[in-house]
């Protein structure tokens, strides 16, 4: 009988990521996983963002698991809560609750040259230290959209009123009947504006820079009878939903392409513009100066609505600061408002921080990713053996489903734990000189997107100016990640197997 040896395998976060994760790991017989997340929920920005109006602008019958499809979608674009209760659902109907411990953050991952393994420190208090755990393998499943950016306004802290941010709403915020400001024209800003509009006393929208916004039916209900069908019928469930993956290749043609499909789009969020916006002035404020789809296109059918109502502004000049009793705009004019909603999104590319992750050789990954974030498919980063990210730098967003990501990765990841447990493989490191040439690609098929040359400066961009985005199509990433390339890793192999070790768990 071949013999075999289980990895301790940790992941981290308990999101779209780490759910995928968890459900290929126990498909695949693992035993020893464990997640971790530090939120008290799973679902990852499901579970932390809970404003008013969230709502998923990507159609749900494709924003959700491959390996869990649901018929009975409420909505044909679902709210946040909606979402939220499905990843939870999926993580119970999984049994994959029993792997994951909630209110579990991470303080740091070590790597201990000499061992192989990994150390990973859980957050301690002012009494107790943090717990250590030991695994072979460590997963970031920790998310794109996780930090909230918080903006540096002179005087913010000096507002009498609450303020909040989207993504830490509370839940206890009183809106009604309120002078509210919110500042920020993403997706999250819009979507706030039409949800707190209809009962604000004023609302007035702080927008640095205008986004052009598809006009899209987003309430419009699943006709319910299709629930029925698509759950007596799972042959033709899964057939909508390839063909729904297979049609969203659509998106990624559109941004990589200069072709009619992608003027078409641009054609619609203009007219969108046009035919909702008739009073000159305002239609200027909301004119962009950028190609429509450079930033992460904005989806809505009730924003432009919101704007024009009779208790709505829209403010562009540039903030200047801050005061107990409200904001005050370069023009000089003082805006009073009682609450202040920070809509000002992430720092997205603060991917696993503020965790302290510490490789080989005592590197860091502040020190790796000095020039931004930088990896190999998506998920293997130099210096760093044994560990792996899903949905790590250079995801798709908004381009190619994120669950069907999050599945070829973990699959992929797969084949290195399946080598660890034959005892094929010890130590996995990817080169430097496969992640330079993958990440030469990239750049290079980054070049003719319309996130690049569309005129737009955007949360894709990293410090260094470089797109942090997937720019090829579902194909490539399905043939990238279909199996690992052994040229392209450094593998050490033990010729003995190790005998057994205790589970992850306090050493
Ligand atoms: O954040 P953003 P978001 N002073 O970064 C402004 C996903 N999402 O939370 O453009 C004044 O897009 C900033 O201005 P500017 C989706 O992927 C999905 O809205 O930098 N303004 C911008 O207007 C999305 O792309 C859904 O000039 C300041 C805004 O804040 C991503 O989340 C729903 C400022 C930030 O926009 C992020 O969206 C919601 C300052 N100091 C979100 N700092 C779905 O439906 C920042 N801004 C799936």
């Amino acid at each position: 009988m071949e013999a075999v040896r289980e990895p301790r395998i940790i992941v981290i976060g308990a999101g779209v990521a780490g759910i995928t994760t968890a459900y290929v790991l126990q498909k695949a017989g693992f035993t020893d996983f464990t997640v971790l997340e530090k939120g008290s929920d799973v679902g990852g920005v499901w579970h932390w963002n809970h404003y008013p109006g969230l709502t998923c602008d990507v159609p749900s019958q494709i924003y959700q698991f491959g390996f869990a499809p649901k018929p009975d979608w409420s909505k044909i674009w679902s709210s946040g809560p909606e979402i939220q209760r499905y990843h939870r659902d999926v993580a119970e109907r999984f049994g994959l609750m029993d792997r994951i411990r909630l209110n579990t953050e991470v303080a740091g991952a070590v790597f201990d040259d000499a061992a192989g393994t990994w150390t990973v420190t859980l957050a301690g208090d002012d009494e107790r230290p943090g717990e250590e755990l030991t695994a072979d393998f460590v997963v970031c499943a920790t998310g794109v959209l996780q930090n909230p950016s918080i903006p540096d306004i002179p005087g913010l802290d000096t507002f009498a009123g609450p303020v909040v941010h989207t993504a830490r709403w509370d839940d206890d915020l009183a809106t009604d009947g309120k002078r509210i400001a919110v500042i920020g024209t993403g997706s999250t800003g819009v979507q706030v504006v039409s949800a707190l509009q209809p009962r604000a006393a004023t609302i007035t929208h702080f927008t640095r820079t205008p986004q052009w916004i598809l006009w899209a039916p987003m309430s419009l209900p699943q006709v319910p009878l299709a629930g029925t069908v698509l759950k007596a019928f799972p042959a033709a469930h899964d057939a909508l939903y390839r063909g729904l993956l297979w049609g969203s290749g659509i998106l990624a043609d559109i941004v990589r392409n200069d072709t009619w499909r992608r003027h078409a789009v641009q054609k619609y969020a203009r007219l969108s513009l046009r035919a909702q916006i008739s009073d000159d002035a305002l239609r200027e404020d909301l004119t962009p100066d950028y190609q429509p789809l450079c930033k992460r296109q904005v989806v809505s059918g009730t924003y432009y609505r919101a704007i024009r109502a009779d208790n709505a502004e829209l403010i562009t000049d540039a903030i200047v600061e801050v005061t107990p009793d409200g904001i005050v705009t370069a023009d000089g004019t003082r805006h009073d408002v009682d609450v202040i909603v920070l809509a000002t999104g992430f720092r997205a590319h603060d991917y696993m921080r503020p965790m302290t992750v510490v490789g080989r050789d005592g590197l860091t990954i502040d020190e790796a990713w000095a020039e931004g974030p930088r990896a190999y498919r998506m998920t293997a980063i130099p210096g760093f053996p044994n560990l792996f990210t899903v949905l790590g730098p250079n995801s798709p967003t908004g381009s190619i489903s994120l669950q069907h990501t999050a599945e070829k990765t973990a699959r992929y990841l797969v084949s290195w734990f399946d080598a660890f447990r034959r005892g094929d493989a010890d130590r996995i490191e990817v080169t430097e000189e496969a992640t330079a040439e993958f990440n030469a690609q990239v750049r290079e098929a980054l070049e003719p997107t319309i996130w690049n040359t569309g005129g737009c400066n955007s949360w894709y961009f990293t410090e260094s100016g470089v797109v942090d985005l997937w720019p090829f199509d579902r194909a490539t990433l399905d043939a990238m990640l279909a199996e690992p390339e052994p040229a392209h890793y450094r593998v050490t192999r033990t010729e003995q197997l190790r005998s057994v070790r205790p589970g992850v768990g306090a050493e």
